[in-house]
Protein backbone atom coordinates (compact mmCIF):
# COMPACT_ATOMS: atom_id res chain seq x y z
CA UNK A 1 0.00 0.00 0.00
CA UNK A 2 1.31 3.41 -0.87
CA UNK A 3 1.42 6.17 1.68
CA UNK A 4 0.39 9.40 -0.05
CA UNK A 5 2.23 11.47 2.53
CA UNK A 6 5.49 10.28 0.97
CA UNK A 7 4.62 11.28 -2.59
CA UNK A 8 6.21 14.28 -4.25
CA UNK A 9 9.71 13.58 -2.94
CA UNK A 10 10.90 11.85 -6.12
CA UNK A 11 12.30 13.94 -8.96
CA UNK A 12 14.80 12.11 -11.20
CA UNK A 13 15.18 15.22 -13.35
CA UNK A 14 16.37 17.36 -10.48
CA UNK A 15 19.98 18.54 -10.65
CA UNK A 16 21.36 19.51 -7.23
CA UNK A 17 23.04 22.91 -7.11
CA UNK A 18 23.64 24.39 -3.68
CA UNK A 19 22.03 21.40 -1.95
CA UNK A 20 23.57 19.03 0.51
CA UNK A 21 23.55 15.55 -1.05
CA UNK A 22 23.42 12.28 0.84
CA UNK A 23 23.88 8.84 -0.69
CA UNK A 24 22.21 5.87 0.98
CA UNK A 25 22.21 2.14 0.44
CA UNK A 26 18.56 1.17 0.80
CA UNK A 27 16.66 -2.11 1.10
CA UNK A 28 12.92 -1.51 1.30
CA UNK A 29 10.78 -3.53 3.68
CA UNK A 30 8.66 -6.35 2.23
CA UNK A 31 5.65 -5.04 0.30
CA UNK A 32 7.14 -1.54 0.03
CA UNK A 33 8.40 -0.38 -3.35
CA UNK A 34 11.93 0.96 -3.71
CA UNK A 35 10.53 4.33 -4.77
CA UNK A 36 8.26 4.60 -1.78
CA UNK A 37 10.94 3.65 0.72
CA UNK A 38 13.30 6.20 -0.83
CA UNK A 39 10.67 8.91 -0.61
CA UNK A 40 9.85 7.93 2.97
CA UNK A 41 13.52 8.51 3.82
CA UNK A 42 13.60 11.84 1.96
CA UNK A 43 10.43 12.94 3.71
CA UNK A 44 11.32 11.95 7.27
CA UNK A 45 14.85 13.37 6.96
CA UNK A 46 13.63 16.74 5.71
CA UNK A 47 10.15 18.11 6.55
CA UNK A 48 7.59 15.32 6.30
CA UNK A 49 5.91 12.76 8.48
CA UNK A 50 3.67 9.68 8.04
CA UNK A 51 0.54 11.68 7.15
CA UNK A 52 -0.34 14.86 5.28
CA UNK A 53 -0.21 17.95 7.43
CA UNK A 54 -2.53 20.90 7.63
CA UNK A 55 0.39 22.96 8.92
CA UNK A 56 2.58 22.36 5.86
CA UNK A 57 1.74 24.79 3.04
CA UNK A 58 2.47 23.76 -0.57
CA UNK A 59 4.81 26.74 -0.78
CA UNK A 60 6.81 25.62 2.25
CA UNK A 61 6.93 22.07 0.94
CA UNK A 62 8.22 23.22 -2.47
CA UNK A 63 10.92 25.28 -0.82
CA UNK A 64 12.19 22.88 1.82
CA UNK A 65 11.50 19.29 0.85
CA UNK A 66 14.27 16.86 0.02
CA UNK A 67 14.36 15.31 -3.45
CA UNK A 68 15.28 11.76 -4.41
CA UNK A 69 17.07 12.62 -7.65
CA UNK A 70 18.87 9.34 -8.30
CA UNK A 71 17.66 5.84 -7.66
CA UNK A 72 19.43 2.67 -8.73
CA UNK A 73 17.51 -0.50 -7.97
CA UNK A 74 20.40 -2.78 -8.93
CA UNK A 75 23.02 -1.23 -6.65
CA UNK A 76 20.28 -0.16 -4.19
CA UNK A 77 21.84 3.30 -4.04
CA UNK A 78 19.63 6.32 -3.58
CA UNK A 79 20.82 9.92 -3.73
CA UNK A 80 18.87 12.62 -1.99
CA UNK A 81 19.32 16.40 -2.33
CA UNK A 82 18.49 18.57 0.67
CA UNK A 83 17.97 22.35 0.46
CA UNK A 84 20.70 24.00 2.52
CA UNK A 85 18.07 25.90 4.56
CA UNK A 86 17.31 22.59 6.33
CA UNK A 87 20.64 22.74 8.10
CA UNK A 88 22.02 24.92 10.81
CA UNK A 89 25.49 26.15 9.95
CA UNK A 90 28.31 24.63 11.97
CA UNK A 91 26.25 21.95 13.74
CA UNK A 92 27.06 18.30 13.13
CA UNK A 93 24.49 17.17 15.76
CA UNK A 94 21.70 18.95 13.87
CA UNK A 95 22.89 17.53 10.53
CA UNK A 96 22.86 14.00 11.88
CA UNK A 97 19.48 14.35 13.56
CA UNK A 98 18.18 15.21 10.08
CA UNK A 99 19.80 12.89 7.60
CA UNK A 100 20.96 10.17 9.99
CA UNK A 101 18.16 10.35 12.53
CA UNK A 102 14.70 8.74 12.51
CA UNK A 103 15.25 7.26 9.07
CA UNK A 104 17.14 4.22 10.32
CA UNK A 105 14.12 3.01 12.27
CA UNK A 106 11.36 3.52 9.72
CA UNK A 107 9.12 0.55 8.99
CA UNK A 108 9.29 1.24 5.23
CA UNK A 109 12.99 0.45 5.41
CA UNK A 110 14.53 -2.97 5.99
CA UNK A 111 18.13 -1.75 5.86
CA UNK A 112 19.56 1.70 5.35
CA UNK A 113 23.17 2.83 5.31
CA UNK A 114 24.40 6.39 4.98
CA UNK A 115 27.28 5.94 2.55
CA UNK A 116 28.52 9.45 1.86
CA UNK A 117 27.63 13.12 2.14
CA UNK A 118 28.55 15.98 -0.17
CA UNK A 119 28.60 19.26 1.72
CA UNK A 120 27.77 22.50 -0.10
CA UNK A 121 30.51 25.17 0.01
CA UNK A 122 28.56 27.44 2.29
CA UNK A 123 28.16 24.63 4.81
CA UNK A 124 31.85 23.72 4.66
CA UNK A 125 32.75 27.34 5.33
CA UNK A 126 30.80 27.26 8.59
CA UNK A 127 33.36 24.86 10.11
CA UNK A 128 36.98 25.44 11.10
CA UNK A 129 38.51 22.15 10.02
CA UNK A 130 41.86 21.07 11.47
CA UNK A 131 44.06 23.68 13.13
CA UNK A 132 47.29 21.89 12.15
CA UNK A 133 46.55 19.19 9.59
CA UNK A 134 49.23 16.99 8.04
CA UNK A 135 51.61 19.89 7.34
CA UNK A 136 51.28 21.34 10.82
CA UNK A 137 51.91 17.99 12.51
CA UNK A 138 54.94 17.32 10.30
CA UNK A 139 56.33 20.78 11.06
CA UNK A 140 56.00 20.29 14.82
CA UNK A 141 57.50 16.80 14.76
CA UNK A 142 60.17 17.81 12.25
CA UNK A 143 59.44 14.79 10.07
CA UNK A 144 58.88 16.20 6.59
CA UNK A 145 58.16 13.13 4.47
CA UNK A 146 58.16 9.66 5.95
CA UNK A 147 55.25 8.00 7.75
CA UNK A 148 55.23 8.78 11.46
CA UNK A 149 55.81 5.89 13.80
CA UNK A 150 53.73 5.63 16.93
CA UNK A 151 52.89 3.26 19.71
CA UNK A 152 50.08 2.73 22.16
CA UNK A 153 51.33 1.95 25.66
CA UNK A 154 50.34 -1.65 26.45
CA UNK A 155 48.80 -3.20 28.43
CA UNK A 156 46.01 -0.73 27.71
CA UNK A 157 45.15 -0.63 31.41
CA UNK A 158 47.19 -1.81 34.37
CA UNK A 159 50.43 0.17 34.49
CA UNK A 160 50.91 2.90 37.07
CA UNK A 161 52.13 6.37 36.11
CA UNK A 162 55.81 5.59 36.56
CA UNK A 163 55.62 2.33 34.59
CA UNK A 164 53.64 4.09 31.86
CA UNK A 165 56.26 6.84 31.51
CA UNK A 166 59.03 4.28 31.50
CA UNK A 167 57.42 2.21 28.73
CA UNK A 168 56.89 5.44 26.75
CA UNK A 169 60.56 6.38 27.26
CA UNK A 170 61.75 3.01 25.94
CA UNK A 171 59.50 3.35 22.89
CA UNK A 172 60.86 6.81 22.09
CA UNK A 173 64.46 5.68 22.57
CA UNK A 174 63.86 2.79 20.20
CA UNK A 175 62.61 5.11 17.45
CA UNK A 176 58.94 5.96 17.91
CA UNK A 177 57.95 9.55 17.13
CA UNK A 178 54.71 9.40 19.07
CA UNK A 179 53.49 7.53 22.14
CA UNK A 180 49.81 7.47 22.96
CA UNK A 181 47.47 6.38 25.72
CA UNK A 182 44.96 3.72 24.84
CA UNK A 183 41.27 4.47 24.34
CA UNK A 184 40.14 3.36 27.80
CA UNK A 185 43.03 4.82 29.79
CA UNK A 186 41.80 8.07 31.33
CA UNK A 187 42.01 8.95 35.04
CA UNK A 188 42.26 5.66 36.90
CA UNK A 189 42.66 4.80 40.56
CA UNK A 190 46.01 3.19 39.74
CA UNK A 191 47.05 5.70 37.10
CA UNK A 192 46.05 9.33 37.62
CA UNK A 193 45.76 11.53 34.56
CA UNK A 194 47.74 14.49 35.85
CA UNK A 195 50.54 12.46 37.37
CA UNK A 196 50.79 10.33 34.22
CA UNK A 197 50.95 13.35 31.95
CA UNK A 198 53.65 15.01 34.05
CA UNK A 199 55.80 11.91 34.24
CA UNK A 200 55.36 10.94 30.61
CA UNK A 201 56.18 14.44 29.36
CA UNK A 202 59.33 14.42 31.49
CA UNK A 203 60.25 11.12 29.85
CA UNK A 204 59.57 12.72 26.46
CA UNK A 205 61.99 15.57 27.21
CA UNK A 206 64.66 13.10 28.27
CA UNK A 207 64.10 10.99 25.14
CA UNK A 208 64.42 14.09 22.95
CA UNK A 209 67.75 14.93 24.55
CA UNK A 210 69.06 11.40 24.14
CA UNK A 211 67.93 10.85 20.58
CA UNK A 212 68.12 14.36 19.13
CA UNK A 213 64.69 13.74 17.56
CA UNK A 214 61.38 15.45 18.27
CA UNK A 215 59.06 13.22 20.30
CA UNK A 216 55.41 13.62 21.21
CA UNK A 217 52.94 12.21 23.72
CA UNK A 218 49.20 11.94 23.09
CA UNK A 219 47.37 11.91 26.44
CA UNK A 220 43.81 10.63 26.29
CA UNK A 221 41.59 13.45 27.57
CA UNK A 222 38.31 11.54 27.04
CA UNK A 223 35.87 12.45 29.86
CA UNK A 224 32.58 14.28 30.39
CA UNK A 225 32.95 17.61 28.56
CA UNK A 226 34.00 20.02 31.33
CA UNK A 227 36.51 17.57 32.72
CA UNK A 228 37.81 16.81 29.23
CA UNK A 229 38.57 20.48 28.61
CA UNK A 230 40.27 20.74 32.02
CA UNK A 231 42.47 17.77 31.13
CA UNK A 232 43.30 19.17 27.68
CA UNK A 233 44.28 22.51 29.23
CA UNK A 234 46.37 20.71 31.82
CA UNK A 235 48.18 18.75 29.09
CA UNK A 236 48.85 21.97 27.20
CA UNK A 237 50.15 23.73 30.31
CA UNK A 238 52.54 20.82 30.93
CA UNK A 239 53.97 21.20 27.43
CA UNK A 240 52.04 18.59 25.46
CA UNK A 241 51.51 19.27 21.76
CA UNK A 242 48.63 16.83 21.64
CA UNK A 243 45.31 15.77 23.07
CA UNK A 244 43.83 12.45 22.12
CA UNK A 245 40.06 11.99 22.28
CA UNK A 246 37.67 9.08 21.70
CA UNK A 247 35.49 11.06 19.33
CA UNK A 248 32.44 8.80 19.27
CA UNK A 249 32.43 8.14 23.01
CA UNK A 250 32.47 11.85 23.87
CA UNK A 251 30.04 12.69 21.09
CA UNK A 252 29.82 15.19 18.25
CA UNK A 253 28.81 18.14 20.37
CA UNK A 254 31.72 17.71 22.77
CA UNK A 255 34.15 17.19 19.90
CA UNK A 256 32.99 20.36 18.16
CA UNK A 257 33.32 22.41 21.32
CA UNK A 258 36.75 20.97 22.08
CA UNK A 259 37.91 22.01 18.60
CA UNK A 260 36.24 25.41 18.85
CA UNK A 261 38.16 26.20 22.02
CA UNK A 262 41.33 26.53 19.92
CA UNK A 263 43.54 25.23 22.70
CA UNK A 264 46.57 25.04 20.42
CA UNK A 265 46.68 21.25 20.72
CA UNK A 266 46.91 18.78 17.85
CA UNK A 267 43.75 16.66 18.10
CA UNK A 268 44.14 12.92 17.67
CA UNK A 269 40.82 11.18 17.04
CA UNK A 270 40.42 7.61 18.26
CA UNK A 271 37.31 6.05 16.72
CA UNK A 272 36.53 3.42 19.39
CA UNK A 273 32.92 2.30 19.01
CA UNK A 274 32.57 3.22 15.35
CA UNK A 275 31.99 -0.35 14.23
CA UNK A 276 28.65 -0.44 16.08
CA UNK A 277 27.31 1.50 13.12
CA UNK A 278 30.00 1.24 10.42
CA UNK A 279 30.55 -2.51 10.30
CA UNK A 280 27.43 -3.77 8.55
CA UNK A 281 27.59 -3.26 4.80
CA UNK A 282 23.82 -2.82 4.60
CA UNK A 283 22.86 -0.74 7.62
CA UNK A 284 24.25 2.16 9.65
CA UNK A 285 26.72 4.87 8.74
CA UNK A 286 29.92 4.38 6.76
CA UNK A 287 33.33 5.06 8.29
CA UNK A 288 33.93 7.38 5.32
CA UNK A 289 31.07 9.56 6.55
CA UNK A 290 32.41 9.56 10.13
CA UNK A 291 35.87 10.54 8.88
CA UNK A 292 34.42 13.36 6.74
CA UNK A 293 32.54 14.77 9.71
CA UNK A 294 35.72 14.62 11.81
CA UNK A 295 37.66 16.50 9.11
CA UNK A 296 34.95 19.13 8.89
CA UNK A 297 34.96 19.64 12.66
CA UNK A 298 38.74 19.73 12.70
CA UNK A 299 40.60 16.78 14.15
CA UNK A 300 44.20 16.61 12.89
CA UNK A 301 44.60 12.83 12.88
CA UNK A 302 42.05 10.04 12.80
CA UNK A 303 42.08 6.25 12.91
CA UNK A 304 40.98 4.91 9.54
CA UNK A 305 41.86 1.22 9.70
CA UNK A 306 45.01 -0.69 8.91
CA UNK A 307 43.93 -3.06 6.07
CA UNK A 308 46.39 -5.77 7.14
CA UNK A 309 45.69 -5.49 10.88
CA UNK A 310 43.30 -6.93 13.46
CA UNK A 311 40.29 -4.75 12.76
CA UNK A 312 37.56 -4.91 10.12
CA UNK A 313 38.12 -2.69 7.04
CA UNK A 314 39.42 -3.69 3.59
CA UNK A 315 41.86 -1.98 1.26
CA UNK A 316 39.35 -0.22 -0.97
CA UNK A 317 37.48 1.31 1.95
CA UNK A 318 40.51 2.31 4.01
CA UNK A 319 42.28 3.82 0.97
CA UNK A 320 39.18 5.81 0.08
CA UNK A 321 38.96 7.19 3.62
CA UNK A 322 42.66 8.11 3.47
CA UNK A 323 42.14 10.03 0.22
CA UNK A 324 38.99 11.68 1.48
CA UNK A 325 40.66 13.18 4.54
CA UNK A 326 43.86 14.21 2.68
CA UNK A 327 42.84 15.59 -0.66
CA UNK A 328 41.27 18.94 -1.47
CA UNK A 329 39.23 17.66 -4.40
CA UNK A 330 37.81 14.16 -4.16
CA UNK A 331 36.24 12.53 -7.21
CA UNK A 332 33.47 9.99 -6.97
CA UNK A 333 34.34 6.37 -7.73
CA UNK A 334 36.81 3.97 -6.09
CA UNK A 335 35.02 3.87 -2.76
CA UNK A 336 33.69 7.44 -2.91
CA UNK A 337 30.01 7.55 -3.77
CA UNK A 338 30.01 11.35 -3.98
CA UNK A 339 32.67 13.86 -4.85
CA UNK A 340 33.80 16.67 -2.56
CA UNK A 341 35.61 19.98 -2.68
CA UNK A 342 37.14 20.66 0.72
CA UNK A 343 38.00 24.30 -0.08
CA UNK A 344 40.31 25.59 2.68
CA UNK A 345 39.78 22.72 5.12
CA UNK A 346 43.21 21.26 5.88
CA UNK A 347 44.19 17.64 5.20
CA UNK A 348 43.99 15.20 8.10
CA UNK A 349 46.59 12.54 8.92
CA UNK A 350 45.31 8.97 8.50
CA UNK A 351 46.21 6.79 11.48
CA UNK A 352 46.63 3.08 10.75
CA UNK A 353 46.39 1.06 13.93
CA UNK A 354 45.21 -2.21 15.33
CA UNK A 355 47.04 -5.52 15.02
CA UNK A 356 50.14 -4.21 13.25
CA UNK A 357 53.72 -5.47 13.67
CA UNK A 358 56.94 -4.71 11.77
CA UNK A 359 56.22 -7.34 9.11
CA UNK A 360 53.04 -5.51 8.14
CA UNK A 361 54.67 -2.15 7.52
CA UNK A 362 55.67 -2.78 3.85
CA UNK A 363 52.19 -3.72 2.57
CA UNK A 364 50.62 -0.95 4.63
CA UNK A 365 52.89 1.77 3.25
CA UNK A 366 52.46 0.38 -0.26
CA UNK A 367 48.69 0.69 0.05
CA UNK A 368 48.47 3.98 1.94
CA UNK A 369 51.56 6.00 0.95
CA UNK A 370 53.76 8.12 3.22
CA UNK A 371 51.18 10.45 4.74
CA UNK A 372 50.14 8.06 7.47
CA UNK A 373 50.80 7.48 11.13
CA UNK A 374 51.67 3.85 11.76
CA UNK A 375 50.83 2.69 15.26
CA UNK A 376 51.98 -0.60 16.72
CA UNK A 377 50.88 -1.58 20.21
CA UNK A 378 51.31 -5.32 20.76
CA UNK A 379 53.64 -5.28 17.73
CA UNK A 380 56.17 -3.26 19.77
CA UNK A 381 55.54 -4.18 23.41
CA UNK A 382 55.24 -7.86 22.52
CA UNK A 383 58.79 -8.00 21.12
CA UNK A 384 60.76 -10.83 22.78
CA UNK A 385 63.34 -8.33 24.08
CA UNK A 386 60.83 -5.71 25.21
CA UNK A 387 59.61 -2.28 24.21
CA UNK A 388 62.85 -0.59 23.18
CA UNK A 389 63.90 -3.43 20.89
CA UNK A 390 60.35 -3.63 19.60
CA UNK A 391 60.46 0.04 18.64
CA UNK A 392 63.90 -0.42 17.06
CA UNK A 393 62.52 -3.30 14.98
CA UNK A 394 59.57 -1.20 13.86
CA UNK A 395 61.82 1.68 12.84
CA UNK A 396 64.12 -0.74 11.00
CA UNK A 397 61.12 -2.11 9.13
CA UNK A 398 59.99 1.41 8.25
CA UNK A 399 63.44 2.52 7.04
CA UNK A 400 63.83 -0.66 4.97
CA UNK A 401 60.39 -0.13 3.43
CA UNK A 402 61.24 3.45 2.48
CA UNK A 403 64.54 2.29 0.97
CA UNK A 404 62.74 -0.43 -0.99
CA UNK A 405 64.62 -3.21 0.79
CA UNK A 406 62.60 -6.39 1.49
CA UNK A 407 62.40 -7.06 5.23
CA UNK A 408 64.02 -10.46 4.97
CA UNK A 409 67.18 -8.75 3.70
CA UNK A 410 66.97 -5.88 6.17
CA UNK A 411 66.65 -8.48 8.95
CA UNK A 412 70.07 -9.95 8.08
CA UNK A 413 71.72 -6.81 9.44
CA UNK A 414 69.21 -6.08 12.20
CA UNK A 415 68.70 -8.65 14.94
CA UNK A 416 65.76 -6.73 16.47
CA UNK A 417 63.87 -7.06 13.21
CA UNK A 418 64.89 -10.70 12.89
CA UNK A 419 63.35 -11.47 16.29
CA UNK A 420 60.17 -9.59 15.47
CA UNK A 421 59.72 -11.37 12.14
CA UNK A 422 60.39 -14.69 13.83
CA UNK A 423 57.69 -14.06 16.43
CA UNK A 424 55.08 -12.65 14.03
CA UNK A 425 55.35 -14.78 10.93
CA UNK A 426 52.29 -13.73 8.94
C1 LIG B 1 46.09 -0.94 18.83
C2 LIG B 1 44.94 -0.40 19.57
C3 LIG B 1 44.12 0.62 18.90
C4 LIG B 1 43.03 -0.02 18.13
C5 LIG B 1 42.51 0.96 17.13
O1 LIG B 1 46.75 -1.94 19.59
O2 LIG B 1 44.64 -0.73 20.68
O3 LIG B 1 43.50 1.40 19.86
O4 LIG B 1 43.42 -1.17 17.60
O5 LIG B 1 42.05 0.37 16.00
P1 LIG B 1 47.50 -3.13 18.87
P2 LIG B 1 41.53 1.22 14.76
O6 LIG B 1 48.53 -2.49 17.98
O7 LIG B 1 48.09 -3.95 19.97
O8 LIG B 1 46.48 -3.88 18.10
O9 LIG B 1 42.72 1.90 14.15
O10 LIG B 1 40.93 0.19 13.89
O11 LIG B 1 40.54 2.20 15.28
CA1 LIG C 1 43.46 0.59 21.63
Amino acid sequence: MTNKAYSGYLNPKYIPKADLVAAFYLEPAAYVSFEEAAQAVASESSIGTWTNLSTLSPKMKRKLHARVFSLNKRSKIVKIAYPIALFENGSVPQLLSSIAGNVFGMKEVKNLRLLDINFPNRYIRSFKGPAFGIEGVRRILKVPKRPLLGTIVKPKLGLNERQHASVAFQAWLGGCDIVKDDENLTNMRFNHFEKRVRKTLNARDKAEKETGERKAYMPNVTAPFGEMVKRAKFAKAQGSEYAMVDVLSVGWSALQDLRDKDLGLILHAHRAGHAAFTRSSTHGISMLTIAKLCRLIGVDQIHVGAIVGKMHGGKKEVKAIGEEIENTIVYKGKGHVLSENWLNIKPVFAVCSGGLHPGKIPPLVKAMGNDIIIQLGGGIHGHPLGTRHGAIAARQALEATLAGVPLKYAAMKNFELTLALRKWKD
